[in-house]
Parts: C-alpha cells; structure tokens; sequence
C-alpha cells in the first residue's frame, strides 16, 4: 500500500452535480480541506456516463440547473446530454483550477479507524486517502442492469449498454435490437430508427408515454434571462411548481386524470393501429413507472423498418434472439435499455463503520438510512441522493442541494460545538423508513408494476415519497433531534 498522505477535513467520492454542490457547500462555510475523487476521467456522473444517440434529460433546463450556477443561455426546453455535460464541466472549471479533483480514483473501501476519529478510503490502486468526513456523491443509478437472459455471452453481434454507449458500433444498414422500453430506450429508438435497416424494439411493459414538449429557446430570450435574473427566476420557480402539483397527483393517483388523459389521447393521435395500439396501452397507474415523455417514440415504432416485439425473450442465441414462440430474430447489433441496479450501489466499493460494521451487510435486505443522508453506526460519514431520496416527479437538483446544505449545517453545528464526530441516531432511522413505508401505499408508485424504485419485495428502496419542500423541511428539522454530536 502506497504512504499516507496528511488527514484532509472532507473527501467527497463523486464529481457529479452531487459532488460539485457539496464542493460549493464546503467553499461557503470556508472549509478549504477538501478533495472530491472520481473513478473515471472527468466530471459529469449520469451525464457523461449516459452518451446514448438521443439522451437528455425530461426536467426541463431552468430547474434542472443548481441554483448557484444558473445558465440563461439554455438552447432548450429540455436539455440534450451533450449540453448538459459541458454545462457541468464549465462549472466545475474553478475547482480544476483550484485541484481539488483526483480522477481515475475508484474507491474501492471506506473504513472508520475509530481511534483516530477518521474514515480511511483506499482506491483499486491501494492508495489511501484519509479524511475526517466523507460525503460520498456517488449516485443511485451508475450500475448498469445487463439482464439475466439465457445465453446472453453467446451473441456474437455487438453490444452495448444505453449507459456504457459504445461509440465505436456503426448501426447503418445493420440489423439492431433494443431490449426495454424504459426512459432510455424512448430517447435512443428514434435515433437508431433512422439509421438501422431494421430495429427490433423487444418490449415487456409498455410504458405511459405524453408529448413532450421540447423548444428550442430563442436567443432573445436567453439574452432577457441573461438580462434580468429575476426573469429567469420566475420561470425556474413556475416551473419547479408545476413539477410538485404532478407529484400531488402521483401521491393521490386518483387525481392523476387528467395527465393519464393527455397520455391516452397522445397514443391515440400518434398511433392509428388498434393492435399495435392496444400493445403500448399500459395497464397499470401512470407515474407507477417512470413517465416517459417522448414526441418522437411512437411515430419511430411505426416506420416500416421497425417492428415492434411483445413476445418474451427465450434466450439470446449467436446469431440474435430466440423468442418463447420459437421464432428467431437475426440481430447484428444488440442494445441493452435494460436500466440500472439500485441495489447494488455498493457493489465495488466496502464500508466498514463503527465497530467494523459492514454497510454492505445492513444493505443487502434493504438499503436503509436517517432521512437518506447519514446511517447509524457510521459516524461523519453522509450521503448524496441515498436510498429513498429519488425522485419519480420532479429536479433531483433540488434533493441534491437540500442534502448538501443540511450536511453543511451539520458540519457547521460541529464546528461550534467543538465536535470530532456526528451521527445518526437510531431512531432517526426507525423513523424515516416508517414514514416512507406509511406513506407509500396508495400511490402511484405503489401501483403493482415492476420498477427500479421497488426491491425484489416489492418495497420502496428508492423514492421519496412526497413533495420536495417536504424533503426540504424534514431535513430543517432533523438537525436537531436526528444526530448525536460527540
Ligand atoms: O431503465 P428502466 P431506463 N427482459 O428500468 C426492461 C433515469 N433516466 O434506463 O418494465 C426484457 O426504466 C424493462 O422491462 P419491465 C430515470 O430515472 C432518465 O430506461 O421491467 N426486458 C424496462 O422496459 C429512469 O427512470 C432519463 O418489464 C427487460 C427496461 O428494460 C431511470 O434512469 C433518461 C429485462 C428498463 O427500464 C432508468 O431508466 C434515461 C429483461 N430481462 C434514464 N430487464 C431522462 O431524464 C429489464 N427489461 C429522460
């Protein structure tokens, strides 16, 4: 193992928008120790992971931005991945300047030296960086989902994963298939429509699919919202409304008509064959399932080089896919939009805490944590979008700052107080997962559809189950009564 180097004050592990806000946190309250490492070799988290032909993003750019670094100069309504990932890295340029980033630095374990009061983190490398506190931003969807299909190391086509794109794979004139019809799958299918000679789509659930209403912003109005903030302001907050009245009919789904109407009517203008029709038709709550905005998806199913596929996979075979009809679909390319998995967050990297707890263990059944930002037993360590922090309705920007800002209040309180170490309270715990659970059923998540928000159980693993300024006043309060100060 490599020397260690001086203890730091805070290690983030992330440099997506998690790592970045919480960077813009500690620079707020002074803290100057820091250093936020990162597997690969940029920044940019979802967003340079996910490079798929068509990616972007369904929240629209104005709230889909921190609130620290707002961008009039959106060229959209809803922003592409390509603008979003330079966006990012413009606004992580001053901690590049300042080299507060260690890339290609994939932690491997986290443990809690109880002695010393500090959390020691090494990388796959066996180099060791040792920290205070560790904020890890580390995301809840970066493990790809390759599903558990018959065979699937036996096609000798290429392959990719939506968030693993290969760029290298030409699908001009090729025979293309695309497993799952997710939010991934929605935005890519267009685009592979227009160059494969043939694309099959293999779905097993249909999704709720509205219009979406996608502009681009013309360049007076960026140069106004460049002009007068409070302009550009006002859109982000009617926007940011807009997004919590859909989350009030998410949580009371009988009030979810009118966007169910909308969807309904959508497939029925964009989609004039009744069969082909009656198979996109989903049959369970809309918002149970992510929704899948797309204006582009249905009249890309319908072009005469795409087929639509609702018979079960049987196995994937050298030469393409064997359906459970027996029929054979020769493929010479195959497209994983198969999502991620939640539950393996932890997958590659250890945390032992107090004790030599593992957290891995406390997560294997269910990942479980006080109000999805800290975990008891593992003191001055804190969470980035933990478990039951997702979003199903509106900015995850805006989880994302209301954590880094109560981290930061915590870290604060701890410097007043003369603190080595701050941690989550039992009970904080106990009580976060029986609001979440309580409030679950009913809604539209709870549904009965299969999700990456549920476990194999059927629980919520993965959403907050509220409005966001819910989240916002919850995290207020739990300052003071959630953590003991020691
Ligand atoms: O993944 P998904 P995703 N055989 O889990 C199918 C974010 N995101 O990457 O529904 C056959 O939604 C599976 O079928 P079923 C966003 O938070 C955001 O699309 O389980 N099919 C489903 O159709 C989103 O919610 C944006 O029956 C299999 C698909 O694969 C999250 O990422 C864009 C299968 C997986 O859908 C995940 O979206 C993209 C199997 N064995 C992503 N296994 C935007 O902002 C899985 N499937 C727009």
């Amino acid at each position: 193992m490599a020397g260690l180097n001086p203890v730091i004050d805070v290690l983030i592990i992330g440099a997506g928008f998690g790592g970045i806000a919480m960077a813009r946190e500690l620079d707020r309250l002074g803290i100057v120790d820091y250093l936020i490492v990162e597997k690969a070799d940029r920044v940019g988290g979802t967003w340079r992971d996910n490079t798929y032909p068509g990616a972007a993003c369904d929240v629209p750019s104005h709230l889909y931005s921190l609130s620290f670094a707002p961008n009039p100069h959106w060229s959209r309504l809803f922003p592409r991945q390509a603008e979003i990932h330079s966006h990012m890295q413009h606004l992580s340029a001053p901690w590049l300047a300042r080299n507060k980033f260690r890339f290609d630095w994939s932690v491997a374990s986290l443990r809690w030296q109880s002695a010393e009061r500090v959390w020691q983190v090494s990388n796959t490398r066996g180099e060791i960086i040792e920290a205070r506190i560790v904020v890890a931003a580390m995301g809840g969807l970066h493990v790809p989902n390759w599903p558990d299909i018959l065979g699937r190391e036996t096609f000798s086509g290429r392959h990719c994963h939506t968030a693993r794109w290969d760029h290298s794979i030409a699908f001009a004139g090729k025979r293309v298939g695309v497993i799952g019809t997710g939010t991934s799958a929605i935005q890519v299918v267009p685009e592979l429509a227009k160059v494969a000679a043939q694309l099959h789509v293999f779905q097993r659930t249909p999704v709720w699919v509205p219009p979406r209403p996608d502009v681009a912003i013309a360049a007076w109005l960026q140069r106004l919202f460049a002009w007068a903030p409070p302009l550009r302001l006002a859109f982000r907050a009617a926007l940011y409304l807009q997004l919590e009245m859909l989350s009030l009919t998410l949580l009371k789904p009988r009030s979810a008509f009118w966007v169910r109407w909308l969807a309904r009517r959508h497939l029925h203008q964009q989609v004039a064959d009744t069969t082909c029709r009656k198979a996109l038709q989903p049959d369970y709550p809309i918002g149970c399932k992510r929704i899948a905005l797309s204006s582009d998806y249905y009249p890309a199913l319908q072009q005469a080089n795409v087929h639509l596929d609702t018979t079960a996979i049987a196995a994937i075979e050298p030469e393409g896919l064997r359906l459970v009809d027996d029929r054979h679909v020769a493929l010479d390319v195959l497209i994983y939009a198969t999502g991620f998995r939640p539950m393996d967050v932890l997958a590659t990297v250890q945390i032992e805490g107090e004790g030599s707890a593992s957290l891995n263990r406390l997560w294997a059944d269910r990942p479980c944590s006080a109000n999805g930002v800290a975990v008891p037993g593992f003191p001055n360590l804190f969470f980035v979008l933990g478990p039951n922090t997702a979003l199903g309705h509106n900015s995850v920007l805006y989880m994302i700052e209301s954590q880094t800002g109560h981290i930061g209040t915590l870290l604060r309180d701890m410097r007043r107080r003369r603190c080595a170490e701050v941690e989550a309270e039992s009970a904080a715990m106990t009580r976060f997962m029986i609001d979440i659970d309580r409030a679950f059923p009913g809604t539209a998540w709870a549904g009965g559809c299969k999700s990456w928000y549920l476990d194999a159980k059927g629980r919520n693993i993965a959403l907050w189950v509220g409005l966001t300024l819910t989240y916002r006043w919850r995290l207020r309060r739990a300052r003071r009564r959630d953590y003991a100060f020691r």
